[in-house]
């Protein structure tokens, strides 16, 4: 879909003219442009179409942005060293004041002053990386622990609850629109499986074990920016921060930390498991999460390792069955390839369980 950007962009209130429009980034589910400046002392812009069949409101969706990003600015403004404009991103308003923008078809679209010098991955590379990147999500937990969960709105319902994301598999299995159930019966009996197990930190949640505090809820490693000497700098992409587990925030670190291969790696026999990379999210985390976990949580740490890419798993894998209307693909058989990578990934989780599980425990016991 091709838009209009720059009559798009006159509807925000930016300093400047803009001199080039470059699509942006590697999500699955808004389409980011950045706006680079005619006058290169002036500020870039990222401008995103917030996509509105996943986010459904997404005024409230923008108010939580708001409600995040004036939280976590103002908490980092009482320490010493901090720079929030750097460090938290910054909404730009539209010209009616509001911090999105409606056009003429319905797309939503949002802006953010663009961040300069800093770099995001969508594979870690380095154990300073693995290190920054926990730092970054265990601050982030850290420094909105005190925010009321009560004031920000669920923007994608139920969006880490198992139970709903197996409901919705099975009706897409029953209703097969595409004919295509017939080539997935290998991956919904590994589903099938594991589904009991996978449904304890819910149940661990439900029975009042496990508190529920703000998390990020899209903890991919490309949703932090580091700068240039890779140290954490940002933490962005707050369209799904909402209550939840702390395990849900580190398995999906995790996933995509610890593969070797990338997301929708096609040959599966690439994906291995990087442990020392593993370690080192876990300390960065532990710095900052090391204050607030109870022991019931650090024990739940592990379960959401395997609980975050069988979930993904069933989520990919329940879009290929429905047809693609969810993510964005790139061939045809692109999520069921992403679905496969997953359980590849899980099996191999599943096998380390205790390797992995020890070296929280390790690291936990210098905190707790
Ligand atoms: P998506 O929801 O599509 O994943 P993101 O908000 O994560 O979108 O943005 C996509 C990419 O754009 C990020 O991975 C990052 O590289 C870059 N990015 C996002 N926000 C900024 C910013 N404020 N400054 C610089 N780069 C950014
Ligand atoms: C989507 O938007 P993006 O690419 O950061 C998805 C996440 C998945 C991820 C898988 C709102 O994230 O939940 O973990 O793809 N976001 C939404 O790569 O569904
Ligand atoms: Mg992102």
């Amino acid at each position: 879909m091709s838009y209009n950007i720059s009559e798009i962009v006159s509807n925000f209130c930016i300093e400047g003219n803009v001199a080039a429009i470059i699509p942006y980034g590697a999500g699955h589910i808004n389409d980011t442009f950045h706006l680079k400046n005619t006058n290169p002392g002036l500020p870039g812009y990222l401008l995103q179409r917030i996509n509105h069949h996943v986010f459904e409101n997404v005024p409230a969706l923008m108010k939580n942005v708001q409600l995040v990003t004036d939280h976590l600015k103002g908490k980092l403004t009482g320490i010493p060293g901090s720079s929030p404009d750097k460090e938290v991103l910054t909404i730009v308003s539209a010209k009616d004041k509001q911090c999105f923008f409606c056009d003429e078809t319905g797309n939503y679209w949002r802006m953010y002053c663009f961040l300069k010098d800093t770099k995001s991955y969508d594979m870690v590379l380095t154990e300073q990386q693995a290190y920054e990147g926990g730092k970054a999500f265990g601050k982030f937990q850290l420094l909105l622990s005190d925010l009321d969960s009560g004031l920000l709105y669920e923007t994608i319902p139920g969006f880490h609850n198992i139970t709903m994301r197996l409901d919705r598999l099975n009706k897409a299995v029953l209703a097969d629109p595409k004919n295509r159930i017939k080539d997935v019966l290998t991956e919904l009996s590994f589903i099938i499986e594991r589904a009991d197990q996978m449904a304890t930190i819910m149940n661990l949640g439900k029975e009042g074990k496990l508190p529920l505090r703000i998390i990020h809820n899209d903890t991919k490693f490309n949703n932090i920016l580091l700068d240039m000497n890779d140290h954490e700098q940002c933490v962005i992409d707050l369209d799904t921060v909402m209550p939840g587990y702390v395990a849900y925030d580190f398995g999906d670190a995790i996933r995509t930390i610890i593969n070797t291969a990338p997301e929708d790696e096609k040959d599966v026999t690439k994906i291995e498991l990087n442990i020392p990379l593993f370690k080192a999210y876990v300390a960065g985390y532990f710095e900052y999460a090391g204050s607030f976990l109870s022991d019931t949580e650090v024990k739940s740490l592990s379960m959401g390792v395997l609980l975050i890419p069988y979930m993904q798993g069933v989520r990919f894998l329940t879009d290929y069955i429905e047809g693609d209307i969810y993510y964005k693909i790139h061939s045809t058989e692109h999520n069921l390839q992403r679905a496969r990578a997953q359980f590849e990934l899980l099996s191999k989780l599943e096998k380390n369980y205790d390797v992995l599980d020890q070296i929280v425990h390790n690291t936990a016991k210098k905190y707790i």
